[in-house]
């Protein structure tokens, strides 16, 4: 179960984000209207939302998921692998002292980007990444087994972050697509096959037994719901053509 979320006020200068999506730039006052509809959808989970304010030195500040990894025992500050990242760890270190949290970080050399980390139960998968390099994921596994966690690494080939490409829904049951369909490492889940053409839904964000599905992913919302969950359609298409999903958008705790 998840109480809280933290997420960021995408800022006007969004439009200047990293983007590799080749859909265009997005639309400011769309991008805050949809925004506001994602916090209500965490809020329909039954989250308690935390809203930071927007910050125009960053411009994919917005996709708060990669600057820190919030476990039941411990918040870990990243060190996203992007230039242009790296200080978003500022505000959300404020936000998860104020919170109380106990507090550890990666350093440099390491870089991680927590949009390549996958909870399951007390397991921690990490995605190697352009993002997380083997210094990040290894610094990372050793503050999570001090906290008594396991983690495992995954090779990615393909896609920008782990949770681009796969989303973990509880119960055994995993959303993936392409390059995670024959991972030896997710053999032992139920998984979940996302169509090649729906693949920006393999991003969808279980909280409480509900799932939140990016909106108009048809097949994948059917094959969800078929699976027994109750969906919460979201727009998210502003913040995609930043090549940013549901789960990148907030943390969730
Ligand atoms: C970036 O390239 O860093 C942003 N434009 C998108 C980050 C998406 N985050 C995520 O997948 N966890």
């Amino acid at each position: 179960m998840f109480t809280k979320a933290i997420v960021k006020t995408p800022c006007q200068n969004m439009v200047n984000g990293i983007s590799a999506a080749g859909l265009g730039k997005p639309d400011y006052k769309l991008a805050l209207k949809q925004h506001n509809n994602y916090i209500h959808a965490l809020k329909e989970c039954g989250l308690k939302v935390m809203v930071l304010d927007p910050d125009e030195n960053f411009p994919d500040s917005t996709f708060i998921e990669d600057t820190c990894l919030i476990t039941p025992r411990c918040a870990i500050i990243t060190n996203p692998g992007a230039a242009s990242r790296k200080d978003e760890t500022i505000s959300v270190l404020k936000a998860v002292k104020e919170l109380g949290l106990s507090v550890e970080h990666i350093q440099s050399p390491g870089t991680l980007d927590a949009g390549d980390i996958m909870m399951v139960k007390n397991h921690y998968f990490t995605g190697l990444s352009e993002r997380t390099n083997i210094d990040g994921a290894s610094q990372l596994n050793t503050i999570l087994t001090t906290y008594g966690y396991t983690s495992s690494f995954i090779k990615l080939e393909s896609v920008l972050h782990l949770k681009t490409g796969i989303s973990y829904l509880e119960n055994n049951n995993l959303l993936a697509f392409g390059e995670f369909l024959t991972q030896p490492e997710l053999k032992s889940f139920n998984i979940l096959e996302v169509a090649l053409n729906e693949s920006y839904a393999a991003n969808s964000v279980w909280i409480n037994g509900k799932v939140l599905v990016p909106k108009e992913f048809f097949k994948t919302a059917e094959m969800i719901k078929n699976a027994g969950y109750q969906i919460i359609e979201v727009d998210v298409s502003e913040f995609r053509k930043l090549d940013g999903g549901l789960s990148c958008l907030s943390l969730r705790f």
